[in-house]
């Protein structure tokens, strides 16, 4: 089947922020897919184009809508939609840079996710089965998800300050049973947190979660576990936490709340929260400029917990082949706008595989209605996602099609669930 076109509009995004929804027409298909923003981004992520004009504070996306519906629709137009490699190859040669930058990743990833889309339609197969044919991993499972219920830093408006504290329900025996133990908690905590804080302590962050208006980051951790004690399910369910630390690394140190910290204190100071809190997860821990700091905490911490690479990776095989070599941490964060296409995330994910490392498969603070995440996650079989708070339909869209696929392999008795 050809690609009888390509094209984009702009579109709006969780934030309120212009974004880039592309389209892929082929025969009878048309497939749609939307691009997701960071607000704590990578130095090294591929270039989100922004138009840089008075509309919406410089952040329209009508240039990158113009090389999609121009450039990238000219060179697409005839191509095969299924051979996806082929088609992010053409855009990346297109592109010309090294990140991106001329066509825009945004351009670039709306177009890919909508023509990987289009091809599982014309193959009469799930998303997330055809993902897990470009990937040729074949071993689809349901992730154990990491829910962002405690919001913080740039998500909420506050520095110096760790971004996420999630629950990580590993005891679950299903996905569904695993979304009952962390809705029950999030509510259990909406309830402590209006007790605790009063009616306005309620609201929540970019990310779904609440924000407790106090810098002691025990006394956070705290109100999680005591949501968790309050639901019943001390047992079943853990704690993982995304510091984002290059937002608080500022000439070779760290500052959270009143307190700075250099590399090897701060890890003491993860030391000593994981094993309070029953932590099993610590995302960019580090900066992604001090990469002596990540071999302070993996040598110190990497064989007793998850030590994962966002900022430090940007889904990028360049970062985490260097990673891996410098045994820098232990696991990769994907995010498919970090790097720009379908086929690099894919890349990404099995060369973490192949040394041994634990993939998540994550959206951004700043997302929408797309749902291409939870085919993904599903058909990479990476047994882990990160998509936020069990709230807002920006989050839930993703949940809600995970429930689908848990129900589509259950049919077929093939629901496996985590790693
Ligand atoms: C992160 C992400 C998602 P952002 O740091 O992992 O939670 O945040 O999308 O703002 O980069
Ligand atoms: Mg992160």
């Amino acid at each position: 089947m050809q690609i009888d076109y390509v094209k984009a509009r702009q579109v709006f995004d969780s934030r309120g922020n212009p974004t880039i929804e592309a389209e892929v027409k082929t025969g009878k298909i048309i497939e749609r897919a939307i691009v997701a923003s960071g607000a704590s981004t990578g130095s090294n992520e591929a270039i989100e184009l922004r138009d840089k004009e008075k509309a919406f504070n410089g952040k329209g996306v009508l240039k990158a809508v113009e090389n999609v519906n121009l450039k990238i629709n000219e060179k697409l137009k005839g191509m095969t939609v299924t051979e996806q490699e082929n088609i992010d190859k053409t855009m990346i040669e297109l592109d010309g840079t090294e990140n991106k930058a001329n066509l825009g990743a945004n351009a670039v990833v709306a177009v890919s996710m909508a023509v990987t889309r289009a091809a599982a339609k014309t193959k009469e197969i799930s998303l997330y089965e055809y993902l897990g044919e470009l990937a040729d991993i074949k071993k689809y499972c349901l992730p154990v998800p990491q829910m962002n219920v405690l919001n913080g830093g740039k998500h909420a408006g506050l520095e110096n300050d760790i971004q996420e504290r999630m629950i990580y329900p590993v005891g679950a025996k299903s996905f569904s049973e695993a979304m009952q133990m962390s809705v029950e908690i999030y509510h259990a905590l909406k309830k402590l947190m209006k007790k605790k804080f009063g009616s306005l302590a309620g609201l929540i962050g970019d990310e779904g979660g609440f924000v407790p208006k106090i810098t002691d980051e025990e006394q956070k951790l705290e109100l999680i576990l005591n949501a968790i004690e309050e639901t019943g399910y001390t047992k079943e369910v853990k704690i993982v936490i995304d510091c984002a630390s290059s937002e608080f690394f500022k000439e070779g140190n760290y500052f959270i709340g009143e307190k700075k910290f250099n590399a090897g204190e701060l890890t003491d100071f993860y030391s000593d929260l994981i094993s309070k809190f029953n932590i099993v997860s610590i995302e960019d821990g580090m900066a992604e400029q001090d990469w002596q700091g990540w071999n302070i905490l993996t040598e110190k911490l990497g064989k007793k917990i998850q030590i994962v690479g966002d900022d430090l990776l940007v889904t990028n095989i360049k970062f985490i082949e260097k990673a891996i070599k410098e045994n820098s941490c232990n696991a990769l964060l994907l995010k498919v706008n970090q790097i720009g296409s379908v086929s690099e995330s894919i890349a990404s994910a099995k060369l973490s595989f192949e040394n041994n490392w634990n993939v998540i498969v994550s959206h951004r603070s700043g997302e929408t209605e797309d749902g291409f995440i939870a085919d993904l996650v599903v058909g990479l079989g990476t047994g882990q996602s990160k998509f936020g708070a069990p709230a807002r339909s920006d989050r839930n869209t993703k949940y809600n099609q995970l429930l689908r696929i848990e129900e589509e392999l259950s049919e077929k008795n093939k629901a496996v669930f985590g790693k």
